[in-house]
């Protein structure tokens, strides 16, 4: 791809990072350029600090520098011990999100906060969950009791690994990486990498393996299990997006974070007619919710609440001189966020104990009293109204999309027609039928964030083109789904991107070519659907013409995700590479050895263009290897 020297290629945010120089507010771009030249001994991952001797660092381009920490460590263990943390770091992330849904799960007192009686039931069955004479708050607190379970249960292995294929099942168990408890998993990645512990790089890797596994089939796939039950199944709806969503005459509120109890609560209270009134009084027509990064995904998905923007969107939000109360709990919140709200009237709120900024408002959420704060905290937003500064500046940039494909919701799908061809319904025949004839070559996940070493969206949305005009379904979560509703890809005018064979199946089964899963930690939803795909032809995940992509990505979580996906027999490509540059020894275990243990590996590769190539030459082998 040519590299036009544009920071991003959405409108919107073009607009107002230009308002931000004209006005002086510095922007993560302008931090990234002061940044530079990044650290390189950080950037390659030979920098240590596990020990009070340190820091050291190893010299790689001169044989005359430091070949070793002050303990000995060589850069293998350095890199690798440095990699497994940020893995263990973003597991914890996902994992402890699950664990706030299951507490949440746990307090409910009133069956009517469930939301999908349905899959509690069904949870309830997959774990030996007797439900006889159970009324479904009960059985909803013992689910939840067994959910949270996972977390530090002593003896035994994570419950969803069952959810894969058999063959995947004994993989793992053999290599080792069949993962306990998700916070014993954790700690002993902490553990192994302190000083002096675990110096094998390739066993240090297993271990982060191990804890990477208790996200994506741990506490990722409790969170997404457990929101779903509580808040309701996403199902396919149309939704606004980009940061036109926002409405001058509204009082504005973006949710910004990740963990659905806190965004769905503000939803509820944003439509309390008391409130409503309230905003009425202060001049405004009305409240405009709209969402923000995952927690934009997870309302969006649900409630087709608009979604504001992705991670390098939320300073410009606040720009706009139209946003009364940004509202966060956890995870990718820019502290920078401060800074800015100063300059306008927005009011900055933190909600977790987990998750404080100086100059913020905090206001704690608490999940049982979960309606009255919201309304405490809309309120605050309500008020502030009056106070807005200088002129309101709206980009007009906006698009639409059909979202909110939830497994149930594909599968759903699918039925549509299945049972036009006389075949069962509620299985993935269809789309096993429509790949193994070849009109769909094959489908790619393009998950993650944004970061400044790319330019901003455009390399989720040049990458999704590419796959799609070589007739290869796309599916996202995450920041990647932000990037791809606003390029327009999630509209039946996308068609138009799809080579022959996906356009003919969008309009058969009338979805659009890139599926919007939901948030990162409904990653979970994609390992279900693999492993159904992998089941039904009697083969593993890594058989699957299939990939998955994170070419924007920077944060720790999407450092587990990459490689609990590597792990589950997935080919993942990274469109900036990850600190482990510093050791030949592991960056060619992670991108060409790992292959022949756990069948998927990680690939490096900016360029979106050349990314697109690359994957689409996976999927063409692994097709030839199955035979179509
Ligand atoms: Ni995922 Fe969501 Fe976005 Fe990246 Fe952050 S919001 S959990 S980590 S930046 S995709
Ligand atoms: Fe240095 Fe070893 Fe301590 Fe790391 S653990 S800081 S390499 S002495």
């Amino acid at each position: 791809m040519e590299n036009c020297g544009c920071i991003t290629c959405d409108a919107a945010t073009k607009e107002l990072y230009e308002k931000a120089k004209n006005e002086g507010i510095e922007t993560v771009w302008d931090r990234a350029r002061a940044m530079q030249p990044q650290c390189g001994f950080g950037e390659m991952g030979l920098c240590c600090t596990n020990c009070g001797m340190g820091p050291c660092r190893i010299v790689k381009v001169s044989k005359d520098g430091p070949q070793a920490g002050i303990c000995g460590a060589t850069e293998d263990t350095i890199v690798a011990r440095n990699f497994a943390r940020s893995v263990a770091a973003g597991a914890a992330a996902h994992s402890d999100h699950g664990r706030d849904i299951a507490l949440a799960l746990y307090h409910v007192d009133d069956k009517a906060r469930i939301k999908d009686e349905e899959k509690l039931f069904k949870l309830a069955d997959e774990w030996g969950i007797t439900v006889e004479g159970k009324d479904t708050v009960q059985v909803a607190k013992e689910v939840a009791e067994k959910a949270l379970g996972e977390f530090g249960k002593v003896f035994g292995n994570l419950l969803f690994l069952k959810r894969a294929p058999e063959k995947r099942i004994k993989l793992w168990e053999e290599t080792g990486v069949a993962s306990e408890a998700i916070d014993k998993e954790i700690v002993r990645v902490l553990h192994s990498t302190h000083m002096g512990c675990d110096a094998d790089y390739r066993n240090i890797i297993r271990q982060a393996i191990r804890a990477a596994m208790t996200d994506g089939w741990g506490g990722s796939m409790i969170g997404t299990e457990l929101s779903d039950i509580l808040f309701g199944t996403p199902m396919p709806k149309k939704v606004e997006a980009n940061l036109g969503v926002l409405k001058k005459e509204y009082v504005n509120i973006v949710v910004h974070g990740h963990e659905p109890t806190l965004s769905e609560a503000i939803v509820v209270a944003a439509r309390d007619p008391e409130l409503v009134e309230l905003a009425k009084k202060q001049g405004a027509e009305g409240i405009n919710v709209a969402g923000m990064c995952c927690t934009g995904n997870e309302i969006a998905m649900r409630h087709g609440i608009p979604m504001a923007g992705n991670f390098f969107q939320q300073e410009l939000a606040i720009m706009t001189g139209a946003v009364e109360a940004m509202i966060v709990d956890v995870q990718c919140i820019m502290p920078s966020l401060a800074t800015i709200t100063k300059c306008y009237h927005t009011k900055l709120i933190t909600t977790s104990p987990k998750a404080k900024i100086p100059g913020a408002t905090h206001i704690e959420f608490d999940e049982q009293k979960s309606f009255e704060i919201a309304k405490r905290i809309v309120k605050e937003a309500v008020m502030n109204f009056k106070n807005r500064k200088g002129e309101v500046h709206i980009p007009d940039e906006k698009s639409e999309g059909r979202i909110g494909y939830s497994l149930e919701a594909i599968i759903k799908t699918l039925d549509r027609v299945t049972n036009t061809h006389a075949h069962p319904s509620g299985t993935v025949k269809p789309l096993v039928d429509a790949i193994k004839s070849g009109v769909l070559r094959g489908a790619v996940a393009i998950v993650g964030c944004n970061n400044h070493k790319q330019p901003h969206d455009s390399c989720h949305v040049t990458l999704a083109k590419e796959l799609l005009k070589r007739d290869i379904l796309v599916v996202t979560t995450g920041c990647g789904a932000h990037a791809c509703v606003k390029a327009g890809l999630m509209s039946d005018d996308a068609r138009k991107y799809c080579g022959k064979g996906l356009a003919t199946v969008c309009e058969l089964l009338d979805i659009p070519p890139v599926l919007h899963m939901g948030s990162c930690v409904d990653i979970s939803r994609i390992l279900v659907l693999l492993s159904e795909v992998a089941k039904y032809i009697g083969g593993d995940i890594s058989d699957l013409p299939v990939a998955a992509a994170a070419p924007e990505w920077m944060s720790e979580k999407a450092q587990a995700i990459g490689l609990y996906a590597v792990a589950s027999g997935v080919y993942v490509l990274l469109g900036v590479a990850p600190a482990v540059t510093g050791s030949e020894n592991v960056a060619t275990y992670l991108t060409k050895d790992i292959e022949s243990v756990f069948g998927g590996r990680f690939e490096i590769e900016s360029d979106p263009v050349k990314a697109a190539e690359k994957i689409a030459a996976h999927i063409e082998n692994k097709r030839k290897r199955l035979g179509i």
